[in-house]
């Protein structure tokens, strides 16, 4: 993988940037949708790369490992052909999913047991077979497996958990090196800084992550119920310890809102379910704050869903017309949603890159800042 910084910002710390994988080039800042199980929910792949346009899509190990399992996407040939998606796939490791999802884990030194929440079913990760797992989906950004911290975490266990986190992280890239990629193509591999919300912590994790030399950085354990501004303060310390010439990746994270606060502080990467749990709860982000399409006053605005909105959904229904699809319980209106919110969220990062290149970055995010902290 390829990555230049094609410019910084002066009044920020936001960089605008290009990845280069086998796949295509990303863009950054970027924001990844969320295709959990080789869906992004609602959304067909036409409507992804025609409309929504986005160079990179996220899966996940968990999930993908559970369901349809690694037989099934070694017979495919990959995550990308199983899904008709030829872009940028990045997947998680799991060690996130498998504490927020799966029933009875156990974290050993050796790994984490679990029970899944499908069917129940035992199993375990260690930081080597989930590094053949993501082998054989076949991702071009793969994760390395840490454990994400809850908040609050007392201080003992937080750092109990950042070095059990450092010790996986050697074991990946040991067992990484004996396994060939699969398909062809090549995969980049991204470790994870934990920590939780201590300084001190967070700086000596950035700085175990940043010796190793891999090809990108991913920043974990935060927006996990800390307020923002211990999120914003954790992301400005670690961004100032990794490499600049590396993309720094912020899992999980967030609101419109938080991800242009990132960006200034010198994150690349995002993903996030926001906008699509969200849309399927009928709440549309737009560019003037969020709006609820459930509530009566919809009932007969038959103005666009989103005038500014960039794909196809926004100004061809009205925000009357969904609101009814929502009351009506239709499959369409979580879709409409869908595609709107991830329409909104690409059209985000597509912009601050443009403000960055422009030089006029920081004015535009604290405008927008304004704007999105509304509710219509
Ligand atoms: N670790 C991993 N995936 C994640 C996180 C993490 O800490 C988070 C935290 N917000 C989201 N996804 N592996």
């Amino acid at each position: 993988m390829d990555f230049t910084l094609i410019k910084k910002d002066s009044q920020s710390k936001a960089r605008a940037g290009e990845m280069t994988t086998d796949h295509g080039t990303i863009q950054t800042p970027i924001f990844m949708p969320v295709g959990t199980v080789a869906s992004v929910k609602g959304v067909h792949q036409r409507e992804l790369t025609d409309e929504i346009n986005p160079d990179i899509i996220l899966g996940n190990t968990y999930h993908l490992y559970l369901r349809p399992g690694t037989g099934i996407l070694e017979e495919a040939g990959g995550l990308h052909k199983f899904m008709g998606w030829n872009r940028n796939i990045l997947t998680d490791s799991g060690g996130y999913q498998v504490y927020s999802l799966s029933e009875n884990r156990k974290i050993k030194e050796e790994g984490v047991k679990f029970k899944s929440h499908i069917d129940g079913s035992h199993h375990v990760f260690t930081p080597e077979n989930v590094m053949e797992i993501q082998r054989t989906i076949g991702a071009d950004i793969i994760m390395a497996f840490d454990e994400c911290t809850p908040y609050p975490c007392d201080y003992n266990y937080a750092k109990r958990s950042m070095h059990l986190t450092h010790r996986w992280l050697d074991r990946c890239i040991n067992h990484l090196e004996k396994l060939p990629y699969k398909y062809g193509y090549a995969q980049s591999f991204f470790p994870i800084v934990q920590g939780s919300t201590y300084k001190d912590l967070r700086k000596q994790s950035a700085e175990y992550i940043a010796s190793v030399g891999a090809e990108g950085n991913a920043i974990g354990g935060l927006s996990v119920g800390e307020p923002a501004e211990e999120m914003y303060e954790m992301a400005e310390l670690v961004c100032d310890i990794l490499p600049e010439d590396k993309p720094r990746y912020l899992m999980g994270v967030g609101t419109p809102i938080n991800i242009l606060e990132n960006i200034a502080l010198g994150v690349d990467m995002f993903d996030c379910v926001m906008p699509t749990r969200n849309a399927r709860n009928g709440m549309l982000f737009t560019a003037h704050g969020t709006i609820n399409i459930k509530n009566k006053k919809w009932e007969n605005d038959f103005s666009p869903i989103d005038e500014m909105g960039i794909t196809f959904v926004d100004t061809e229904y009205s925000k009357a017309y969904l609101r009814h699809l929502f009351a009506a319980n239709e499959y369409l209106g979580k879709q409409i949603a869908t595609i709107h919110n991830l329409g909104f969220y690409l059209w985000l990062v597509r912009t601050a890159r443009e403000r960055i290149l422009a030089g006029d970055f920081l004015e535009w995010k604290t405008k927008m800042v304004q704007q999105m902290d509304k509710r219509l």
